[in-house]
């Protein structure tokens, strides 16, 4: 007798009559057939899937380019779909459920002619985990197989959980035919499905990523009790040998992988990598926040990745691990076959080929690499790996930072008075716009926790959620915001950022433990300069002062920002937030 599973593959393969359907195991070999398909067999707009990289350079490493349409998350056709419109919250686009689905099912009727299924079992988190979730997606394309089988952990076992628990989260997704009218990414978090199509990009059709992991996972979290957030996980190891454990929250393309896998540019501290996107956090038996990360791999931004910015991440990429290493949209050294981008170690390479394979010839300004170009790669291909990266359990979160790009105005590092003071922080953070969405860059847009775009509900039930589970906690996490992007009169970013972060990390970690004290302004407390370890830094007094600065005349406008973004949310806004707003105002 069919399973309910093998029921559901039926159902959408008579929907999208694939000429054939493959069950992934995620073994090596199949991977390696997998790569075969897409370098000789599959095409997409006519071009193979995949390119062969310098494999003595690169080990097990190839490139893929995709659509030129089709570079980036495109929130614009993003949707999270429940019955009445309230729930989705006026941070997300919404369609009624069954309107959605009538739209969808036309779109996908046939979709996959011509075409293998593949279907991928995976586990988000380790399968021993408590928090850990069964899911299936469904795709047309090798390159999304491959990117899930890196991202997440594909498997036999998942299935037996699925038959176990009689339940999983399901997604079926089609590259369709790209065409960027008939692109969509549908959500419906109360049947634990997406549907997308017309993309083969990132976070549009990996669904396990922001799609099930963040967007479906935080409404689980609201019904259940637990935190889905776009969170680093990272320990920061002392002179002494103790481990600290906090997530730090930043939008995309913002430096978070860096910020996960840093070599400490101080003495005697050492970074522990558990995940750079995302964290699931539940609260433990003895009343702490644990966190897993949900994922198995990393999708970073390529350019500015060099020896400098992130020696580890180098070393990852070239490691020759279990699993292949893809680059998407990056360019193409192709005098020795390697994959090159802007930022990475030294000159432009002579005869280089564009993200979308022309000859290069370095003029009009334009980037070789595609600014949102990325690399898909196993976390176990990581120097700095946590050896809990695996613990079932997770491990207990001390501090939670907040961050944004922010050229102005919010100072270095500081910490709130409090957890709902925490929240309200979070929750008024901004940031300047970045390529890893279809928008324009470089504009201020307020980005709760860095959730706005991932939020798969009403954002004002949202911070209720976070406010009432830090009453829940015995221990809650301490929080602090932090900016690495602030500059100068000419325009220069003042902080150094990358492994100088670590003397911000070591404040953070001495304040969790209350090792030193700091100076209290309307918005929290600063370090003081000389808790700092600030030795061998080239930075002026003058500028030194302006991270650390609080200006009242400079706040007025923001908070009248704030203003105008809370009150989007109406009578959903918990009242504790306007409380913390009218202390703030209040203080200025
Ligand atoms: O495209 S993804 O959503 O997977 C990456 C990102 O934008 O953070
Ligand atoms: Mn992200």
């Amino acid at each position: 007798m069919a399973t309910l599973l093998e029921r559901w593959v039926d159902e959408q393969a008579a929907l999208t009559k694939p000429k054939s359907i493959y069950w992934c195991d995620g073994s090596e070999a199949e991977a390696h057939k997998l790569i075969e398909i897409g370098i000789r067999e599959e095409r997409i707009n006519g071009q193979p899937i995949f390119h062969e990289l310098n494999q003595k350079v690169w080990p097990n490493a190839y490139l893929h380019r995709s659509h030129p349409t089709d570079v980036a998350r495109t929130e614009h056709l993003t949707y999270v779909c429940y019955p009445d419109k309230e729930t989705a919250g006026p941070n997300n686009n919404w369609m009624d459920p069954e309107e959605a689905k009538a739209m969808m099912r036309k779109l996908f009727d046939g979709c996959m002619t011509g075409k293998t299924m593949y279907v991928l079992p995976y586990m988000m988190g380790s399968a021993d985990s408590p928090y850990a979730k069964a899911c299936v997606q469904l795709t047309d394309v090798s390159y999304v197989a491959i990117s899930m089988r890196i991202m997440t952990r594909v498997g036999k076992f998942a299935i037996e959980k699925i038959s176990k628990d009689g339940d999983f989260v399901k997604g079926l997704h089609s590259i369709g035919d790209l065409d960027p009218n008939k692109r969509f990414i549908m959500h419906f978090p109360l049947e634990h499905l997406v549907w997308s199509v017309g993309s083969g990009y990132g976070g549009n059709a990996l669904l396990g990523k922001k799609c099930f992991s963040l967007r479906i996972a935080s409404w689980l979290g609201l019904k259940e009790g637990w935190l889905a957030e776009h969170m680093v996980i990272m320990g920061i190891q002392d002179p002494e040998g103790e481990i600290t454990y906090i997530t730090a929250a930043m939008p995309s393309a913002c430096g978070k992988t860096n910020l996960a896998m840093m070599e400490s540019a101080l003495p005697g501290y050492k970074i522990w990598t558990l995940g750079d996107d995302i964290a699931w956090m539940n609260i433990g038996p003895d009343g702490r926040l644990w966190a897993i990360n949900p994922e198995a791999g990393f999708f970073g931004v390529a350019p500015g990745t060099s020896a400098k910015t992130n020696p580890n991440m180098l070393r990852t990429l070239k490691k020759n691990g279990f699993y292949p290493t893809l680059f998407t949209n990056t360019a193409l050294n192709t005098d020795t076959n390697e994959p090159w981008w802007e930022g990475m170690d030294g000159a432009a390479p002579k005869n280089l080929a564009d993200w979308q394979g022309n000859k290069w010839s370095g003029s009009l300004g334009r980037q070789a690499a595609h600014p949102n170009s990325r690399f898909t790669v196993s976390i176990y291909n990581a120097p700095t790996l946590s050896k809990e990266a695996d613990n079932p359990k997770g491990v207990p979160i001390s501090a939670m930072i907040f961050g944004g790009k922010r050229t102005a105005l919010i100072p270095l590092v500081y910490e709130s008075l409090n957890w709902q003071n925490g929240v309200f922080s979070a929750a008024r953070m901004g940031s300047e716009t970045t390529a890893a969405a279809v928008h324009q860059v470089g504009v201020l847009r307020r980005d709760p926790m860095a959730m706005l775009p991932f939020c798969g509900y009403n954002m004002g039930d949202y911070f209720k959620h976070w406010i009432n589970l830090g009453k829940k906690m015995l221990k809650p996490p301490k929080i602090f915001c932090v900016n690495w992007f602030r500059q100068d009169n000419l325009g220069n970013f003042i902080w150094p950022g990358f492994g100088e972060n670590i003397r911000v990390l070591k404040w953070i970690i001495d304040r969790a433990k209350g090792k030193v004290k700091g100076r209290e302004t309307p918005i929290g407390v600063v370090p003081k300069l000389e808790d700092m370890n600030l030795h061998g830094l080239n930075i002026d007094k003058q500028n030194l002062e302006k991270l650390f600065e609080v200006k009242l005349d400079d706040w007025k406008q923001e908070i009248e920002d704030v203003r105008k973004f809370l009150e989007q949310f109406g009578d959903r806004m918990p009242k504790e937030m306007w409380e913390e707003y009218n202390t703030l105002k209040n203080n200025y």
